[in-house]
């Protein structure tokens, strides 16, 4: 089903013109009202009003994480707190979490986009949708929840982590769609045969997945065994959260909400633009958001552009599915998180050298963190007890400070140069 077939199936060269009028509302609503994005703008000698072709977009600033968490926490925030509703945050390399606000219009507009990308997945009225993103400040849980409720879907919004539960939701209540990580759908179909469940007795029909890469193997290994089609959706929280980008039903790529956001695909050294089907770094600029506009946010994400008719009957463009990344990010169950984040952290610990290896694997379907930390000779000699009580300590803050659950492991000094040279990573999770 389309949602709104108005947007979604509208002319392109009316799109442009509304993407440009749109622009030039941003550009100035920014200006006027965020110290930030002015001085930025006055930098480059930009002025609202010299915004007259899209192609003008080009004389904006571009944005990163950096960027925004050091304006955070309100700095990015375009109206007061009393005309915020509702804020989230999310982490950046920095290690500065960037702070997301929402006006009314903004929860609004966001609750369009997570609808149509469940409408276009094929969720519909009378579908019972087990929501398995966490509802923290995450912005996972939150954003396709609204979407699903707008949709007439009824949702069960059991939230991340409570495998067990779900296993049982599914069974009693039988869920006919899964909202989660495709690793997690994975990790739940174990959970269920573990638990005895025959899978081919569950009433789930749909899937839809996003927040992380899903190779087609993972996802051909899911639809066989959960029994239903495994639909992408794409998004990230700094620029709004899930809702930018889902699939429809031609398996083509996911649709972009080009009506509020404006795409670019760059080459991510030389900052370039690329032409449409041109594999580089997708770059987004919103149109609609009151509360935290953002200009040219690098994602780092690496995909291509499509603007070509879709036989859906939708005119925006799709985006190629994400597998890769310009940096050095790992996503972990879900959660995002740089190698620097663990390296401040253990720089921070007493008795730690800094040589440290991060082993990521993929354990009976869930992501297996490891951290391998080499520590003094001395605390190596001591007795058990002061080492296990180092590791929980080491474990505990990644868990506080990253939100990670993490093995660690003390080797000794020069064991991780053996393992693994110089590299700090090692990422043993499948691709293809
Ligand atoms: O992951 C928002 C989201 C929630 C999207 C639920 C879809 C479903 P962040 O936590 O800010 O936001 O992480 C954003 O996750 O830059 C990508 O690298 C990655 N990512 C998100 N969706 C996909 C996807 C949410 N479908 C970062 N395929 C992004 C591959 C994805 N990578």
């Amino acid at each position: 089903m389309i949602w709104n077939p108005e947007y979604e199936c509208m002319d392109r060269a009316a799109l442009h013109a509304l993407q440009l009028r749109r622009l030039q509302m941003t550009t100035s609503w920014a200006y006027e009202r965020i110290p930030y994005w002015r001085a930025q703008l006055e930098e480059r000698g930009v002025r609202p009003r010299d915004i007259k072709s899209l192609d003008d977009l080009r004389r904006l600033p571009f944005a990163d994480e950096r960027a925004l968490g050091a304006v955070s926490p309100f700095g990015g925030f375009a109206l007061p707190l009393e005309e915020v509703v509702r804020v989230h945050s999310s982490t950046s390399e920095s290690g500065q979490p960037v702070v997301l606000g929402y006006s009314r219009g903004d929860i609004n507009t966001w609750t369009e986009m997570t609808a149509r990308v469940a409408a276009a997945a094929g969720v519909h009225r009378g579908d019972l949708v087990l929501m398995a993103f966490p509802y923290g400040m995450s912005t996972s849980g939150w954003g396709m929840h609204y979407g699903m409720e707008r949709l007439g879907a009824t949702i069960i919004p059991a939230g991340a982590e409570q495998s067990d539960r779900h296993v049982a939701i599914l069974q009693t209540f039988g869920a006919t769609v899964l909202v989660s990580t495709p690793s997690y759908a994975l990790f739940l179909a174990e959970q269920a045969e573990e638990l005895g469940v025959d899978l081919a007795s569950l009433k789930l029909r749909l899937g839809l997945f996003g927040s992380e890469p899903c190779t087609d193997a993972m996802k051909a290994e899911i639809e066989s065994r959960l029994g239903l089609r495994a639909m992408d959706n794409y998004g990230l929280s700094k620029v709004l959260g899930p809702g930018i980008a889902g699939e429809c039903d031609c398996d083509c790529g996911l649709h972009v909400a080009e009506d509020h956001l404006l795409l670019e695909v760059i080459d991510p050294e030389t900052e370039e633009p690329l032409e449409y089907g041109e594999q580089g770094e997708l770059v987004i600029t919103t149109l609609t958001k009151e509360a935290f506009p953002v200009f040219r946010y690098r994602t780092r994400d690496l995909t291509r552009l499509d603007p070509s008719r879709c036989e859906c009957g939708r005119t925006l463009v799709r985006m190629s599915k994400v597998r890769q990344r310009t940096d050095d990010m790992l996503i972990i169950r879900g959660v995002n998180v740089y190698p620097s984040q663990i390296e401040d952290l253990l720089a921070r610990t007493e008795g730690v050298r800094p040589h440290y290896l991060i082993v990521v694997d993929r354990k009976k379907n869930l992501d297996d963190l490891e951290v391998r930390v080499e520590v003094d000779e001395d605390l190596f000699s001591d007795v058990m007890g002061d080492m296990v009580r180092f590791q929980r300590k080491v474990a505990e803050r990644m868990q506080a400070e990253l939100g990670l659950r993490a093995r660690v492991t003390l080797v000794e000094p020069g064991a991780n140069e053996k393992t693994a040279g110089a590299r700090r990573v090692l990422d043993l999770r499948q691709a293809d």
